[in-house]
């Protein structure tokens, strides 16, 4: 079991003279990897898992509560780092950490920055608990999940219990997930605090008291790990090493998904299906909701709406579209009719009890029904083959929803408290426990079983999964989405924050239904709403039964070609998007970033350049910077807030100089450049205002109508020089097969490019050798470089051809050498 490993040698410490800091006795003791220090009945723990990462750990003395956690990696929980013994504490080489009286435990960096304070002793209310920290004017707080709102959530409190919520609105918490991370922005130095606490938890970022920030739960342990930045990318990192990155997805999914609660009967969706291909919309998933099923029953067609399931699946497929199918949990209380979910679900002994050993029913949209034991290792196992016939059908992927799990006839609409779940997996004592411990990571569980499940069935394909409610780590398993939302302006603006805080909560694959589920969008906002989705990671139109149509042709050709003007645009941007996302699954940053990740120096006081522009803008990837109205029904001009440095328009190309700190820019030198504090940008409805980072190189192709579609000609790669001779320059190209984990084996291609400008202000163009075996679909490269006013050279033994240059853009095409190869353009300033 995991406590025993993590207690041996935690025990086999050395033990050194009792000393509290600031001279009160209390027991310390110092350990190999930490400290341990026993006051007023209780212990505290402090140990370095990394020389970054730190896990703090209270309990009552004699009573060491089980060392086990849903979210964190076995690997990570179990490694440890060594550190100096140093009176009432330790360092480690990037932190030093003091427990003094009362436990009180600080946390500062090797410069003597407090980088986390508590204000009072550990607050205890029987089994509720709650820690408090000190706050500062400077601080601010990101992540947390999917509650709505402020980017910042400083000055907010949020509970978390996984709560289905249709039709929430700004103020409505708790929703569908807890993700009990969060980061904390002082001065640009950054730490995350994960609580490993998976009851009914509280966060208050000030809202009760000005001076103080906390955290607690109903019960559970006192266990929470700190991750020290300074920058927000080190602590993402450091999260994503402790829980598990956002995988790589298929590259199909980052392609346009179109649904809707519900496509029915086959011929409506098969009309779907050839609009799209008839109006040259791109599009690669459509998905069934769930009146698909005969009698709403998971795991079942309908035989009479769908009679040709298979075939249909198949004709899906030849039209190169992916099929998702809903599968909720919730398997319906039939016995007798042969429903196999039921019957080897109650052969198996898979479903929750009451504590009279009688088998839990609640209503959900089957009728009665009964719900999955996840926390059971075999029930994993079981619900995983489950998927085995719509596995055989093709389809590609699953969407788990109602897995708070919702409920539709007790009060609390979710199970009662009393529910038993009867734990036997590997990392945790084997024993049963009540609904309260388990709520808010049944969801999990359950994406957890259908990522595993389909990877037993299917183990040379990168799984689909959808969930909506979900814990932390849950992005190991699956996407996310908001869940219910609403067709309303507010809403749309809403999106950003949200799925911002999605992706800083490891979340990287995360959307909202475009359109929004609840109400009918009118046309503008359908059109503006696609616009921005068009830029963030998961890109599904969906709605609910009974509201307006949201197909991008609903409201004529006009509204209709400025939809697929920026569905066109997303899938040019695939190697982009794609390069981004393979990118998060190593490092853990998300795809869609504040501002603040990729600046976290743009202000001179270290606060989040973020909070100067309304929470709406965002960085996809490095470089991109999409800056949507932070009123987006409103027609008064808005400002956009660049971080300093060079910018380029995305869809002119037109170049911008943003100083530092909001200095003037120097003309002379900048070379009439458009000098900018803040841009003012006049809101239009095709027009979707996107900047480039100077310094760059965006990788694009040509249009397909799905990522099944070979891009006809070069990679085109948009080279955007900072105006500092001396800025890097660069960007990189990923390509694989998409779909499966051959990758792993060395059939990826990846590219890297760089830029330079010389003395005489020629600027060349490095492109690196390939790395790794795959061959990927372009023979050439078109190389459009920006900001430049005078014609290209030539590179060294390439057959490059120049092609002019219309205004500040010249472009040349290379055939593609795998050995690497430089392109030059002269200058004539
Ligand atoms: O399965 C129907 C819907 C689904 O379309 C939606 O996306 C989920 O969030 N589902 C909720 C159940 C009922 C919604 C009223």
């Amino acid at each position: 079991m995991v406590s025993k490993k993590l207690m041996g040698f935690m025990v086999a410490c050395l033990a050194v003279p009792a000393i509290a800091a600031q001279g009160q006795a209390a027991d310390v003791v110092s350990l190999d990897h930490g400290i341990r220090v026993q006051d007023a009945g209780q212990v505290m723990e402090v140990t370095a898992l990394r020389d970054d990462v730190v896990r703090v750990r209270v309990w009552p003395a004699g009573k060491e509560p089980e060392d086990a956690s849903w979210a964190v990696l076995p690997e990570s929980l179990h490694s440890s780092s060594e550190v100096t013994a140093q009176k009432g504490g330790f360092a480690t080489a990037k932190l030093r950490v003091t427990v003094g009286p009362d436990l009180a435990l600080t946390v500062l960096d090797k410069e003597g920055h407090v980088l986390q304070q508590d204000a009072e002793p550990i607050e205890h209310r029987g089994k509720d608990f709650r820690i408090y920290k000190k706050l500062s004017s400077d601080d601010h707080f990101f992540g947390l999940g999917d509650k709505p709102g402020p980017l910042d959530r400083r000055g907010e409190a949020f509970t978390m219990w996984n709560t289905d919520h249709f039709g929430w609105q700004e103020s409505s918490d708790p929703l569908y997930k807890d993700i009990p991370f969060f980061l904390q922005l002082r001065q640009g130095r950054t730490i995350g605090v994960f609580f490993n606490n998976t009851y009914r938890s509280f966060f208050d970022f000030g809202r009760e008291l000005p001076s103080e920030y906390s955290f607690g739960a109903t019960d559970g342990p006192i266990d929470y790990f700190l991750m020290y930045g300074p920058t927000p990318k080190q602590v993402l990192a450091d999260y994503a090493w402790l829980t598990g990155p956002t995988p790589l997805p298929p590259l199909w999914s980052l392609g346009f998904q179109q649904s809707r609660y519900s496509y029915s009967p086959e011929s409506e969706l098969m009309e779907v299906a050839r609009r799209m291909r008839a109006d040259r919309i791109p599009c690669d998933v459509l998905w069934l909701d769930i009146d698909f099923q005969k009698d709403n029953m998971p795991f079942t067609t309908d035989p009479e709406r769908f009679p040709h399931f298979p075939q249909m699946v198949k004709q899906l497929a030849a039209d190169q579209y992916k099929l998702v199918v809903i599968t909720d949990l919730h398997i319906a209380r039939k016995p007798g009719i042969g429903y196999k979910p039921y019957d080897s679900g109650v052969a198996g002994d898979e479903f929750v009890k009451l504590p009279d050993g009688s088998t839990y029913v609640g209503d959900v949209w089957p009728g009665p029904a009964v719900f999955p034991d996840f926390t059971q290792e075999r029930t994993l196992q079981w619900w995983g083959t489950l998927f085995r016939e719509f596995v055989d059908d093709g389809v590609a992927g699953f969407w788990n929803d109602m897995d708070e799990p919702a409920v539709f006839n007790t009060p609390t609409k979710t199970m009662p408290d009393d529910v038993q779940h009867r734990i036997a997996m590997p990392g945790f004592a084997k024993r049963t426990t009540n609904h309260l411990e388990i709520h808010n990571v049944y969801g999990m569980l359950n994406s957890e079983g259908t990522y595993d499940g389909l990877l037993a069935l299917r183990p040379d394909e990168r799984p689909f999964v959808m969930t909506r409610a979900t814990f932390a780590g849950g992005q190991r398993y699956a996407v996310t989405w908001t869940g219910d939302n609403s067709s309303t302006w507010n809403h749309l603006r809403m999106t950003t924050p949200q799925l911002l805080n999605l992706g800083l909560s490891g979340f990287s694959m995360a959307g909202a239904d475009v359109g929004g589920f609840a109400g009918s969008p009118p046309p503008d906002l359908l059109t503006k709403w696609i616009e921005v989705a068009a830029f963030q990671p998961i890109d599904r139109d969906h709605s609910a039964k009974g509201t307006r149509r949201h197909e991008v042709w609903v409201d004529g050709p006009v509204q209709e070609a400025i939809r697929r003007r920026f569905i066109e645009e997303r899938y040019k941007l695939l190697p982009y998007l794609y390069t981004t996302a393979e990118e998060t699954s190593r490092s853990g940053v998300p795809l869609m970033r504040p501002l603040f990740v990729e600046f976290p120096g743009a202000t001179a006081d270290g606060h989040p350049i973020d909070l100067d522009a309304g929470d709406s803008e965002f960085m996809v990837g490095d470089d991109l910077l999409v800056a949507p109205n932070p009123s987006p029904e409103e027609i008064a001009p808005y400002e956009v807030h660049l971080p300093p440095g060079t910018w380029y328009d995305f869809w002119t190309g037109e170049r911008f100089e943003r100083a530092a700190n909001g200095e003037a820019v120097d003309l002379e030198q900048r070379d009439k450049l458009k000098a900018v504090v803040a841009l003012t940008v006049k809101p239009v409805l095709e027009q979707l205002p996107v900047y480039v980072r100077g310094g760059s190189i965006v990788p694009m192709e040509p249009l397909t109508q799905s990522t099944e579609q070979v891009p006809d000609g070069p990679l085109t790669l948009r080279v955007y020089p900072a105006a500092d001779a001396a800025a890097p320059c660069s960007g990189e190209v990923y390509s694989d097969d998409g779909h499966s984990f051959a990758y792993r084996q060395g059939e990826f291609a990846r590219v890297e490019f760089s830029c330079a400008r010389a003395k005489d202000g020629s600027v060349s163009v490095r492109i690196g050798p390939q790395m790794g075996r795959f061959k990927p679909w372009w023979r050439s490269y078109r190389i459009e470089l920006y900001g430049e006013r005078s014609g290209h050279e030539g590179g060294r033994g390439d057959q490059s051809k120049a092609e002019g240059s219309d205004g500040a853009l010249m472009t040349t095409t290379v055939a593609a050498n795998p050995a690497g190869q430089t392109v030059r353009f002269g200058s004539k300033r």
